[in-house]
């Protein structure tokens, strides 16, 4: 039995399978694959796989050992197209028509040049039925960091920001604020383990000293790499960032004018330092700073904080996807904007980005929204 419908239950079944690694499979995408066998009473899955924490083995290996002998007249279901080039292990079409599969369902073609369509070819040279297209745009939202990163070299840039009711971060002068709902904190931390690396500016690193590692009992492990653009090198060496590098990866963006002492004193601490062009105003280079990162790997990153970075982001249009927890408490005078110079309400109004997601975490509201394809 085969039919639309059943297509996009069994993508859909791929598609949150793939979301279990999102956040470690860097410099590859998460991708999912299942297998299903339907001897007469209707389509089971009898394999499944994802991208392994590092990037190998891929998805489609691992959910064709399940299958077994069993993949012989099977369908696959994978989230992005298999790939056809040869890596440590040979490319996956060649697996999934060696196992015998008689049809192969994707969501998208994968960007990567190294297979564009090639994978897809491999399949149907070998006359095996080939659909792709199913639930492309779920894909799509899946695997912006890895598309964004073959396409542009940098990665998919995901915003977070928890506001008050008027639209501001902060008080003037009064430190932290705690304006975020207790679900809404697990949920900010559930992000930081489905990112590749989180980011903030030096700003917010002075001033609330964060440890920016993922703190969800049992998943301290995942902590993304946490990634601090430092123009002038200010961070010091006795930061909770500094300090944790043993724990979880941190990376220093700075300009070539930093100190070679710190630069040396941070790298001890086993610090990783990515020294990139300043801009006209001596401040890191966004768009450099996002290449470096990528060119390590990096395919998403969470930004943070605080305000000037994200609003210096926004102006290069670097920002892909913005979520806001919007707490129902108010700031009031002295408060600080969400972005710098920006009124409050300026921002959820930007013709640039749709708004796809609206939900309730405790007390707090949680807006999502996602760059219009320009
Ligand atoms: C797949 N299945 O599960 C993933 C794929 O460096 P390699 O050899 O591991 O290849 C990495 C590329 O493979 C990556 O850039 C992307 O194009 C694709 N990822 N492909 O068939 C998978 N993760
Ligand atoms: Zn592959």
């Amino acid at each position: 039995m085969k039919s639309p419908e059943l297509d996009r239950r069994f993508m859909a079944a791929a598609l949150s399978i793939g979301r279990r690694n999102a956040g470690r499979t860097w410099p590859n995408p998460s991708v999912g694959a299942i297998v299903t066998r339907d001897d007469g009473a209707g389509p089971t899955v009898i394999g499944r796989g994802v991208t392994a924490p590092g990037g190998r083995p891929h998805a489609e290996p691992l959910a064709l050992a399940e299958a077994g002998d069993a993949a012989r007249g099977a369908t696959a279901y994978v989230t992005l197209e298999p790939c056809s080039h040869q890596g440590r292990t040979g490319p996956c079409a060649v697996a999934l028509r060696d196992a015998g599969v008689a049809r192969v369902v994707t969501a998208i073609e994968d960007p990567n040049p190294l297979v564009a369509g090639q994978g897809h070819a491999i399949l149907r040279e070998a006359g095996i039925e080939v659909v792709t297209g199913i639930l492309a745009e779920e894909a799509a939202r899946d695997h912006a960091g890895h598309i964004r990163r073959v396409r542009d070299g940098r990665p998919h840039v995901r915003l977070k920001m928890a506001m008050s009711s008027d639209g501001f971060v902060g008080r003037e002068g009064a430190g932290q604020i705690a304006i975020s709902s207790p679900e809404a904190l697990d949920y900010v931390h559930g992000l930081r383990t489905s990112t590749d690396a989180i980011l903030v500016g030096i700003g917010t690193a002075l001033s609330d000293d964060p440890s920016l590692t993922c703190r969800l009992p049992g998943l301290v492990d995942r902590s993304p790499v946490r990634v601090v653009l430092d123009s002038a090198g200010r961070l010091p060496v006795d930061s909770k960032l500094v300090r944790t590098a043993g724990d979880a990866p941190l990376w220093i963006v700075t300009t070539h004018r930093t100190d070679p002492a710190l630069v040396a004193a941070w790298q001890e601490k086993g610090v990783t330092v990515l020294p990139v062009d300043a801009d006209d105003s001596g401040r890191v280079s966004l768009p450099a700073a996002l290449a470096a990162v990528s060119a390590q790997g990096i395919t998403s990153v969470l930004v943070e904080g605080g305000p000037r970075v994200a609003n210096a982001l926004l102006d290069a249009d670097l920002i892909d996807e913005m979520i806001f927890d919007v707490s129902p408490m108010a700031i009031g005078a002295g408060g600080i904007p969400a972005f710098s110079g920006k009124p409050p309400e300026a921002v959820p109004e930007d013709p640039r980005f749709v708004q796809i997601g609206d939900r309730r975490l405790g007390v707090d509201r949680v807006l999502r929204f996602w760059r219009k394809e320009r």
